[in-house]
């Protein structure tokens, strides 16, 4: 009744505990912290990376508000398991996710999507404290193109699809692509994108700033895993500080957003880490993190 999640993995990679049942819904737990049953994602972690697979092919891994919620929940139990330090989304070769689930959207009013906040709990992974690395091959439309967007790092493989195509649909990105795109590639390009609804292309998004790497299709997941391993290697109070410092920089002045950046950089040496960093650079050792 059981079987193993079959997928290739980058030397040293582990699978912990991932059981996908005869009807696709898997039964998981890193280290028996995180453990819930999902029907459109797949949980795996490799080491203290937690990896989540959207699973939702035929669909294009469009994001309905079910799994949006999974996401959601992954997101929140791996950002809660001491185990876990760094976390991958991804989706498959053809598709990170092609938007938010059109058909989800059918006959509904201003009034429906209004009093209920529709799609409202999209946010919820701009409030993750550990860092979010986005592995994206294939389509990352509209909403999945938010989606990788909201997460602190993207790769891209090189035949992968960036969009915000709403505006074909009488519609607007809704999930911040306005706002982030412009903050990455400048407003004349962001105007292009969002006002045609053209789509562009991996090399693109590097070359405009968006993506930090883009690597072959069937290398993006392993180096989104080694980088989120990389990451975790080190001392975790730091990498979130670092974070939530860079973040900072979209809602603060850079005076206001420098203020904040030497506060947080005083208190991380109330840090037992901060020593053990000093003092292994001086003795020319290895440190020891306990992310203390
Ligand atoms: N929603 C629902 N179903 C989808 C979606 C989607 N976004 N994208 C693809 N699918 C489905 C198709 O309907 C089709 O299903 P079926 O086989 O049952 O007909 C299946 O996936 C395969 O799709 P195609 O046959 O269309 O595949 P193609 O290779 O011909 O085309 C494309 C691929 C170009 C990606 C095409 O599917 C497409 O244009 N998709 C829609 C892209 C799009 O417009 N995305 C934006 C959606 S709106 C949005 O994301 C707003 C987010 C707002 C968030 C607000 C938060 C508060």
């Amino acid at each position: 009744m059981f079987a193993s999640l079959v997928r290739p993995l980058s030397k040293g990679s582990q699978i912990t505990k991932v059981l996908v049942t005869s009807n696709n819904v898997a039964k998981f737990s890193t280290s028996g912290v995180l453990r819930k049953d999902y029907h459109d994602i797949l949980i795996e972690s490799h080491g203290k990376v937690g990896l989540i697979t959207l699973n939702r092919p035929k669909a294009l891994n469009a994001l309905s508000s079910h799994l949006f919620h999974e996401i959601n929940s992954a997101l929140e139990k791996y950002d809660e398991d001491p185990n876990i330090s760094t976390i991958v989304i991804t989706g498959n070769e053809r598709a990170f996710a092609a938007g938010a689930d059109i058909k989800e959207m059918v006959g509904k009013s201003f009034a429906d999507v209004y009093k209920t906040a529709f799609l409202g709990h999209w946010g919820k992974i701009n409030d993750i404290r550990k860092p979010v690395i986005a592995a994206v091959n294939g389509f990352a439309l509209g909403g999945g193109c938010e989606l990788a967007m909201s997460c602190d790092i993207i790769y891209a493989g090189e035949k992968a699809v960036f969009g915000q195509p709403e505006i074909k649909l009488g519609i607007i990105p809704g999930a911040g692509g306005t706002q982030r795109l412009v903050r990455a590639i400048g407003k004349s390009k962001a105007m292009e994108i969002v006002l045609s609804g053209r789509n562009f292309t991996a090399k693109e998004a590097e070359q405009w700033g968006l993506v930090s790497k883009v690597l072959p299709v069937d290398k993006v997941l392993d180096e989104a895993i080694k980088l989120g391993q990389e990451i975790a290697s080190l001392s975790q109070p730091s990498i979130q500080a670092a974070k939530e410092s860079i973040n900072r920089a979209f809602e603060l002045s850079l005076k206001e957003g420098c203020h904040f950046e030497r506060k947080l950089f005083y208190s991380l040496f109330a840090l037992k880490d901060k020593e053990e960093g000093i003092d292994a650079f001086v003795k020319k050792r290895d440190p020891k993190w306990t992310d203390e």
